[in-house]
């Protein structure tokens, strides 16, 4: 099986199967294709084993309903303990004075937030989803849309601003000065521009709004320091913990202030969620514990020089990084002015077959509906983690431009995935020894 790397989790797969082998199957064909692709989703990344296996162990057997040395079960006292070390963990990492490390994903870890500083009806400001921002900031659908008020700030859409396609911060106080809502929320899912938080909070104290940040993609850039922290500007910040932070899927809710701490945590539990989940709690801890190390900084340096390069050697070959570039994990890329017809979702399915997995994007103004968009949205945190450099990151460039011009090629498509799988054989997937140090 493919893991190789991971003698535990082929172990693991083993027992699986005798048990289930139609599953197991499934879970070993996945592994196969990660270790096989190179992963250029976003938000996505490889978590060491020892994050990995804190997930799969005996702690989601408990219910810890609660907050340590408060629980509504029994039998918690390894809990509250591995609770405790995930917050004080949590607190180091982004150096702030409350951490609750429950959320289950980030969109609860905002739902939690909003119910901490809003009340049903209350308005917020935000960007909207096709411009960067997310589902939990005010989609129509989404909980943020049916029970707040979202009113949306703009980024600089004219072509001649020198700011083009970064967020308009102006407009964005003319927003709030008019709208004056409860919540200022900043921090956005495909914003590829560093996020001038001291900014946003003088707007907030402006128009008497709170600041949330969701800095879900960058967490792991803050707390290496690569990219400016939300703290001491936002009172609120949220985020995943899975996407630059390495850590497990989950979310995880900060503050300075204590009168909004105890509000999140009563927001979160018993507000949204009940039962903690114990064994991804445990894994939150072992990542913090990875992130704490010197050497997740260099990982963060490295995942910001590597998406610098990608963006490069891209705009090299005739597509347009929106905003000209990028200072931080990901980039949009237009496909239009390399090609008016190909289509994100064209892009998407084509580099798919040539072991480049990512998604389609709409770019900011997008005349395409996001079913099929203009633009894909590239990331350099999980090849980072495999020990990519800038050097792979123009052959991955040269790449992705054969297959895209090649409008689909099987044949193409075959070639890359050749070359891709020696890449991928050259830079295997995190094993024992991956704490950061790769
Ligand atoms: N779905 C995530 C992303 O890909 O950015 C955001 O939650």
């Amino acid at each position: 099986m493919a893991n190789h790397h991971d003698a535990i989790a082929e172990q693991t797969n083993d027992l699986i199967r005798q048990q289930d082998p139609e599953i197991a199957d499934l879970m070993g064909k996945e592994a196969d294709r990660q270790e096989h692709t190179l992963e250029l989703i976003a938000s996505e990344n490889h978590v060491s084993q020892a994050v990995m296996h804190a997930m799969g162990s005996c702690l989601t057997n408990k219910y810890a309903e609660g907050y340590p040395g408060a629980r509504y079960y029994g039998g918690c006292e390894f809990h509250d303990q591995i609770e405790t070390i995930a917050i004080e963990r949590a607190k180091r990492l982004f150096n702030c004075k409350f951490a609750n490390v429950q959320p289950h994903s980030g969109a609860q870890a905002n739902m939690g937030a909003f119910l901490a500083t809003m009340a049903p009806g209350d308005t917020f400001a935000s960007l909207l989803l096709k411009d960067g921002g997310h589902l939990s900031h005010g989609m129509k659908i989404n909980f943020s849309g049916i029970f707040y008020k979202p009113v949306h700030y703009p980024l600089h859409y004219g072509k001649d601003h020198a700011d083009f396609e970064r967020i308009d911060y102006d407009a964005a106080e003319r927003v709030c000065m008019e709208h004056k809502p409860k919540v200022l929320l900043c921090g956005y899912s495909a914003y590829p521009r560093v996020i001038d938080f001291a900014r946003f909070r003088a707007i907030a104290d402006k128009c008497g709004a709170l600041l949330v940040a969701d800095i879900a993609h960058i967490a792991g850039l803050v707390a290496a320091g690569v990219h400016p922290s939300p703290f001491p500007h936002a009172q609120v910040v949220t985020t995943t913990t899975h996407k630059t932070l390495r850590g497990p899927r989950g979310g995880l809710i900060l503050t300075n202030d204590e009168e909004l701490a105890k509000k999140i945590n009563k927001s979160l539990f018993p507000g949204v969620q009940g039962g903690p989940l114990m064994h991804i709690i445990a894994a939150k801890a072992v990542a913090f514990g990875e992130a704490l190390r010197p050497e997740f900084k260099d990982y963060s340096k490295r995942v910001v020089a590597n998406a610098k390069a990608l963006a490069a050697a891209l705009a090299e070959r005739g597509y347009r990084i929106t905003s000209g570039g990028t200072d931080n994990h990901l980039m949009l890329v237009d496909l239009r002015p390399k090609n008016a017809e190909l289509t994100g979702q064209d892009a998407e399915d084509w580099m798919g077959r040539a072991g480049m997995v990512c998604n389609k994007n709409g770019i900011p103004e997008d005349p395409r509906p996001p079913k099929f968009t203009s633009g894909v949205r590239l990331g350099t945190p999980a090849v980072t983690t495999r020990g990519l450099g800038t050097a792979e990151m123009v052959l991955i460039a040269g790449w992705i431009d054969r297959v895209l011009t090649s409008k689909g090629s099987e044949d193409i498509a075959r070639q890359v995935k050749i070359e891709v799988g020696k890449l991928c054989e050259k830079f295997p997937m995190p094993g024992v020894e991956m704490a950061g140090a790769r």
